[in-house]
Order: C-alpha cells, then structure tokens, then sequence
C-alpha cells in the first residue's frame, strides 16, 4: 500500500495513524519552547505559513537567507530536542519505500492556517542530497503539488491526508513542489490548520 508518485517518491497513506495521539503534546511541547512564527524570505515577504523546528539543527529564512542553524533565533537557545517517537516513525517510513538507516537531525514544522501556501520550490539547504526527506502531514487536507526538476515542468496535483507520510529520495529528493492554498473542512482533532512534518538530514 505504498504509493508511488515518482521513481524514488512514494506516499504511504496513513502511516502515521498509529502516532497520532502523540502529536498534539508533542507539538504543544515544541511550540512551548519555540513558537511558531512566519519568518521573512531573502526577498522581503513574510511567508504564510508559519514554521519552528525540532532536533540538532532547523531550517530558518531571514533577509540574509535561508540556512539550518543550532539555535532558534527568537530565543537563541537550541532548538527543542526531536522526540525519539518521531525519529522512529521517520526512519521506519524511510525503511518501507527502501531507504534503510535513515537518521534526521532536523524536523521542520510547518503550520497552515487557511489560506496558507507554499510556491514551487526545491529543498537545496541539505548537505547530503542522498538522504530522502520524510514528511508527516497532519489535520486538514492538502494539495501538494509535484513538480519536476525545472520550475515550469507542469505539476502533478496530490492530496494528502491526515496521517500520510510521505518520502522523497533519490532522483525525487530535487523536485519543484509546493501547496496550494489550504481550503477546506476542520479536522476532527487538530481544527482549522494543517502542520507538516518534514525530517531531513540536514548536517
Ligand atoms: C509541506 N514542506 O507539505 C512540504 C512537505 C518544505 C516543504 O516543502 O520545504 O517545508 S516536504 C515536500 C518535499 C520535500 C522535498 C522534496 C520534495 C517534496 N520533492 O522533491 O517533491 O509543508
Ligand atoms: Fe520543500
């Protein structure tokens, strides 16, 4: 019940099921430490979605860039520790399209409220291209845009869903992706917003 987007990207429905429960503590203890905010791109404009991190290290964007760094800038402390639950979920998620031993040091949050999007981009900020990312989608439902290795390659339009894991390797791991304005019903448990997960190796 893997499947397959693309030759090294695959979705796995509702793989994260079992976890959910843990989530909302987890994501209140995060948020606690180091709260979400809409950070500003080297551009000028605040995004619409709101991001924090957790683990060794966390994708942040400023006027001078975008960059992984130790400490969360709000605060200057390291940024809270990546629980060991979704460490495992990720590593198991990598393990089941074939991407044995994946280790992330970084967790990225990000948080939609409606309206919220995100433009085609690529993930480039990781030193090692090799290791897949691993994104968990939580709450209200997506349409996750996949694009190709240039910016005007037409993409491919996937919904994803509360508890879908997703994980983008190999000749994938460089895609154009983005997601389109979130609309849409609450989710049961998690409201008006969507957060995602993404686990990288990012060091
Ligand atoms: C999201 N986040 O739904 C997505 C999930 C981001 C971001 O895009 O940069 O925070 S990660 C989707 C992804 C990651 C890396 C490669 C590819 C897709 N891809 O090649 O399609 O908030
Ligand atoms: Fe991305």
């Amino acid at each position: 019940e893997r499947e397959r987007l693309g030759p090294c990207a695959f979705v796995l429905r509702g793989f994260a099921l079992p976890y959910v429960e843990g989530f909302p503590p987890a994501i209140a203890a995060i948020e606690a430490h180091s709260p979400f905010r809409n950070m500003v791109t080297p551009g000028g404009f605040a995004m619409s979605v709101a991001l924090t991190n957790c683990g060794q290290l966390g994708w942040v964007t400023d006027r001078r860039g975008y960059r992984y760094t130790r400490t969360d800038p709000g605060n200057g402390k390291p940024w809270p520790a990546m629980p060991p639950a979704f460490a495992g979920l990720a590593r198991d998620a990598a393990a089941a399209t074939g991407f044995e031993s994946f280790e992330p040091d970084a967790c990225l949050l990000n948080r939609y409220l409606p309206g919220a999007r995100m433009t085609l981009h690529q993930d480039r900020n990781e030193r090692d291209f090799g290791a897949p990312i691993v994104s968990v989608s939580l709450g209200m439902t997506a349409t996750f845009l996949f694009g190709g290795r240039e910016r005007s390659d037409t993409a491919a339009r996937v919904a994803l869903y509360h508890g879908d894991v997703a994980v983008w390797g190999g000749e994938d791991r460089l895609r154009y992706h983005g997601v389109m304005p979130l609309k849409g019903d609450p989710h049961p448990l998690l409201g008006s917003q969507r957060i995602n997960f993404t686990f990288r190796k990012a060091g």
